[in-house]
């Protein structure tokens, strides 16, 4: 089995900033964690940003600042939301490609999110697929819920193949309306998964954060970490920041035998166009 692509989602759109002060929330915040987290062993960063409110928002300039911040002062695989916040109109979310990231992420369906509906209608999914294969951008496939595996499976049966060829999914396990965070639920969403996908990763929100990345490690997938889905390190005891999360995982991978792979390996791994200034 190959290594382990290490993802790291520090930010999400879904806590306040008041509630979890070390929630990286400005971009200093965001890159001294980025760089943390590289330290630590993650290959990818999946971004949400915050106005100087700390709320969410997908205001172009600051998406622009942030790719680029990232990308000079790491060399992760810079991979924008498209999902932003459940608030967030599709139309602003079909603008997140105009900065230019590496990769972005591309949910494959609506979605309840607690109380709230995640919207992502098929039409919506083929106009970002699409725009993302123009720009060269690496689409990495969100899949909340086994019907959005049937969805994937229709968007490259009617688009073909991302920008570089390779198929990466991400299962997000444990949203409340979404699949849940059992490994049942995992075997069974891998199990669905289309000949094309050449590799897929997993997360598990809240306490299904160990148990997930346990089960994907031992079927051969990919792990996701991060203040975005979890909150507690263990019972009782609050994250400290994220590159302990990305530490614990790199650790767990190691114990696998599928140690963290490099940011040069993920690049391949995702087929990923370079973008980084050459000096
Ligand atoms: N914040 C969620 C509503 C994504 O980043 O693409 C959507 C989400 C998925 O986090
Ligand atoms: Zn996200």
């Amino acid at each position: 089995m190959p290594g382990t692509l290490i993802t790291v989602a520090p930010t999400g759109a879904e806590t306040a900033k008041a509630d979890v002060p070390n929630l990286p929330t400005t971009l200093d915040e965001l890159v001294a964690e980025a760089k943390a987290c590289e330290a630590a062993g993650a290959s990818l960063v999946h971004v949400h940003i915050r106005d100087g409110e700390h709320r969410p928002t997908l205001d172009p300039e600051r998406l622009h600042d942030t790719v680029q911040a990232l990308r000079e002062q790491t060399d992760l695989i810079v991979q924008l939301s498209t999902g932003g916040s459940v608030h967030d109109p599709l139309e602003q979310r079909l603008r997140v490609l105009d900065a230019e990231p590496d990769s972005c992420s591309l949910t494959c369906g609506t979605t309840n999110f607690g109380d709230d509906v995640f919207l992502n209608p098929y039409p919506f999914m083929g106009q970002l697929y699409q725009q993302a294969q123009e720009r060269e951008v690496v689409p990495e496939f969100e899949l909340f819920d086994l019907g959005h595996v049937a969805a994937l499976r229709r968007l490259i049966d009617t688009y073909g193949l991302p920008y570089g060829g390779k198929v990466h999914v991400d299962f997000v396990t444990g949203v409340p309306g979404g699949m849940p965070g059992t490994v049942e639920a995992l075997v069974a969403g891998v199990q669905a998964l289309p000949a094309e996908v050449t590799s897929w990763s997993a997360t598990g929100i809240g306490r299904a954060h160990l148990p997930i990345a346990a089960a994907a490690l031992g079927m051969g997938g990919h792990l996701r970490v991060g203040m975005e889905d979890n909150l507690m390190y263990a019972r009782g005891r609050p994250v400290r920041d994220n590159a302990e999360l990305v530490a614990r995982a790199a650790e767990l991978a190691s114990v696998m035998q599928r140690p963290a792979i490099s940011t040069a390996e993920a690049r391949s791994l995702l087929a990923v166009r370079d973008r980084r200034a050459r000096s």
